[in-house]
């Protein structure tokens, strides 16, 4: 059952969902598999050099018709190489992360795209709501990779109530039972990242899939919060080396050291011992690799029959009034 709100009409999907622009993992494979599933697929940009870029979304336009979009990461140094490219190649959809996307929203606004931020603050999402911002992802710090302090449920409500432009919310959803939360507390739709890491679709190694289908509900660690960059991990050989030299104080240079490479190593050489697995805290939920198409269906499926049942359990307004 498709549904159609005033995200799916901003996007132009069937469903009011978007993927992750998870780092390394998010390619033209999975963004594709997203897109003809009904959702928003999403390339991640991230760190990638500027022709690999190129050829990802000249890709994923060889895979569907459907509208898709590109992750700005703000932190990486080739984020002004991303924006030239989604501008020339007039990409539908942009979203961003990790920073302030004033030059972002400056470039391609006069050209109609339509730019979705990545907001972890009240203040960020009405600051990038002015800069004319189409809509905010509101993500909790049950999201995996780089986080903010506030957690989904109470992040949620609060841009809600602050902004006009639809709220998306993202972190721990991974069910339909987190799809239908997530409009409980008032969002238009939901951006999903964790549950796409075991897409079927998704390139990320065997092994880093395997940790994500193992962990449970507390698997999951931030680390690098003196950097100014927290990210959370599945826990393993390099999470706990990070805690060890955080409680000893380390300087910033050597966990940054520490953390090169390290994403890499995990989504591409799969390992899971001393790669940085970048999941959500929903990972405990995630119990097999479907196609992505199966998943989007599944969780809008689910969150109907959530709802159904939240409106009939609910007292009628006159059993309320007695
Ligand atoms: O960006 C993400 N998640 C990511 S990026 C990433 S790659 C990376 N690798 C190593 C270190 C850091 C990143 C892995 N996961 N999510 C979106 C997001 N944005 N979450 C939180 C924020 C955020 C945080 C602070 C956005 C803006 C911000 O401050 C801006 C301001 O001006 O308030």
């Amino acid at each position: 059952m498709a549904l159609s709100n005033n995200l799916t009409q901003l996007l132009k999907t069937e469903y009011p969902l978007l993927q992750g622009g998870m780092a390394w993992v998010a390619d033209a494979n999975l963004a594709a598999a997203v897109s003809n599933g009904g959702g928003l697929g999403v390339i991640a940009a991230a760190n990638m050099p500027p022709n690999l870029l190129e050829k990802e979304i000249v890709k994923v336009r060889s895979l569907t018709d459907r509208p898709f979009g590109v992750n700005i990461m703000l932190l990486s140094p080739t984020a002004d190489d991303a924006l030239a490219l989604v501008a020339d190649y007039r990409v539908p959809v942009v979203t961003t992360g990790a920073g302030s996307p004033g030059k972002v929203l400056e470039k391609l606004k006069p050209l109609g795209a339509i730019v979705i931020p990545v907001i972890a603050s009240v203040a960020h999402a009405r600051r990038v709501e002015k800069q004319g911002a189409d809509a905010v992802v509101a993500e909790g710090c049950e999201a995996g990779g780089h986080v903010g302090e506030t957690t989904t449920m109470a992040l949620v409500p609060q841009v809600v109530d602050a902004v006009s432009i639809p709220v998306i919310a993202a972190g721990g959803i991974a069910d339909g039972r987190g799809v239908a939360a997530a409009f409980a507390l008032g969002a238009s739709g939901v951006q999903v990242g964790t549950r796409f890491l075991c897409a079927l679709e998704c390139q990320a190694h065997e092994a880093y899939k395997k940790a994500v289908l193992e962990a449970g509900d507390r698997s999951t660690v931030i680390t690098g919060r003196p950097t100014g960059h927290p990210v959370r991990v599945i826990r393993n050989k390099l999470a706990r080396k990070f805690e060890d030299l955080e409680k000893n104080l380390a300087s910033v240079e050597e966990l940054e050291a520490l953390g090169s490479g390290r994403l890499r190593a995990a989504v591409v050489d799969g390992d899971a011992d001393w790669g940085s697995l970048m999941a959500g805290q929903i990972c405990g939920l995630v119990r097999s690799i479907d196609p992505a198409a199966a998943i989007i269906r599944g969780l809008f499926e689910e969150a109907s029959v959530v709802i159904d049942r939240l409106g009939s359990l609910a007292p009628s307004r006159k059993e309320r009034c007695k």
